[in-house]
């Protein structure tokens, strides 16, 4: 089953959209397999955002992503990677669409709320960044055949 990692960013904690956004991901059809409250530490958040390191906003989203309590989520469930991204919407809250999380929650840039994995292999590297093994269930929440079921067949 495919998984990928989810922050919360510190803006969407001190707003307290918490619950409202994990709504979204849970109404989509998706098993929380990891879930936690932390700060990230500054050399986990320099490890996460290396891709970045070498532009204009990394030190602003550096400067953020640490600044507060973030919450971390495994999800689980068909296509979760690019679907969350779907549900996440563009980068940039001004730009997102409707009906996405930042482009309804959101107009920043730097804030806006949320992380989700950009592919396979960012998703395993970043899952095992933020949570051992033991820290992850297996188990499918009900009714997922019926949510995720193909109609290739
Ligand atoms: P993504 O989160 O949609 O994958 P990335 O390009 O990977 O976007 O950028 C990582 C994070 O860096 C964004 O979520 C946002 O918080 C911040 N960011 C990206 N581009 C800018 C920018 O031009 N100005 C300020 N912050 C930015
Ligand atoms: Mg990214």
């Amino acid at each position: 089953m495919e998984r990928t990692l989810v922050i919360l960013k510190p803006d969407c904690v001190q707003r307290r959209l918490i619950g409202r956004v994990i709504q979204r991901f849970e109404d989509k059809g998706f098993t929380i397999s990891g879930m936690k409250l932390m700060r990230i530490p500054r050399d986990l958040a320099e490890k996460h955002y290396a891709v970045h390191r070498d532009k204009p906003f990394y030190a602003g989203l550096l400067k953020h992503v640490t600044s507060g309590p973030v919450v971390l989520l495994v999800l689980q469930g068909s296509r979760c990677i690019e679907v969350v991204r779907t549900l996440m919407g563009q980068t940039f809250g001004y730009e997102a669409s409707p009906g996405t999380i930042r482009g309804d929650l959101g107009l920043s840039r730097t804030l806006n709320l949320v992380h989700g994995s950009d592919s396979a292999e960012s998703a395993s590297a970043e899952i095992s960044l933020y949570f051992a093994d033991d820290e992850l269930q297996d188990q499918e929440t009900a009714g997922t055949e019926w949510i995720q079921k193909d109609d290739e067949v």
